[in-house]
């Protein structure tokens, strides 16, 4: 039996997007099923078609068979580990670690820019008054990708060289500061455009946008902000 994997709106669901690539890139054959977040429940993770595939109620979720993988950080782990030619996560040790590391920032981490600047794939806005926390995690964000590209640049353009599961945590990222219009420091600028530019991801970026604009009751942040052109927010 093929690999489920169970994922939220396109659009919005970042957590989604990230097990979503790590699947792709590990070239693993799976079937996926969406299901609509805005439902009843959305928020407190009770929506009852996610609680029937995943105990905590959060999409992804990855069945394997009669078992569940039921976090995005295990789904990526799981990724690697039955990668079928593209090693996810590098041969040397301390570098494993450190893409960990840089997984487990985002898992755990940079909780005001996901609150101020929640991923909007399909918008292009002017995000302002983010407050002291959001642009530390923009700063933190901008300084780990710029040391982190320098460090590896001479085996590859990705954040450790090779393709690895820290680019796919940090892909919904790159679509953040595209939406919002925040500009990095060339060398992350340059990096999130890579990002941007994956075929796996534009093809996701493709169903997003083939689908009619309809933003989530729950997602504050579609209205705050100005548009691309200064008006202000309006529908995605
Ligand atoms: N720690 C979880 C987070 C997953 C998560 O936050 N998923 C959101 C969608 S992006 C969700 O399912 N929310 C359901 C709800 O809020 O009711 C993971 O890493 O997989």
């Amino acid at each position: 039996m093929k690999p489920h994997l169970f994922i939220g709106n396109r659009n919005y669901s970042s957590w989604s997007l990230r097990g979503w690539l790590c699947l792709r890139w590990a070239n693993i054959d799976f079937d996926e099923t969406l299901i609509e977040l805005d439902q009843p429940g959305y928020g407190e993770c009770r929506i009852a078609d996610v609680l029937a595939v995943s105990p905590t109620g959060m999409v992804p979720v990855l069945r394997l068979g009669d078992e569940t993988v039921w976090d995005t950080l295990a789904i990526a782990e799981w990724a690697a580990e039955n990668s079928r030619g593209a090693p996810l996560l590098p041969a040397d040790p301390l570098a494993r670690a450190q893409v960990r590391s840089t997984v487990g920032e985002m898992h755990a981490g940079f909780a005001a820019l996901r609150r101020e600047l929640s991923m909007n794939i399909r918008r292009r806005c002017r995000a302002s008054g983010l407050s002291p926390a959001a642009q530390a995690d923009i700063g933190r964000i901008d300084q780990m990708w710029s040391a982190l590209r320098e460090r590896h640049d001479a085996r590859g353009p990705y954040l450790f060289g090779e393709r690895s599961l820290a680019d796919a945590f940090y892909l919904p990222v790159a679509t953040r500061m595209r939406t919002y219009g925040v500009t990095l420091s060339a060398a992350a600028q340059a990096y999130g455009e890579l990002l941007l530019a994956d075929a796996d991801f534009r093809h996701w970026e493709a169903l997003v946008l083939a689908e009619p604009a309809k933003p989530l009751l729950r997602a504050d942040t579609d209205k705050l902000y100005c548009d691309a052109a200064g008006s202000p927010a309006s529908e995605p």
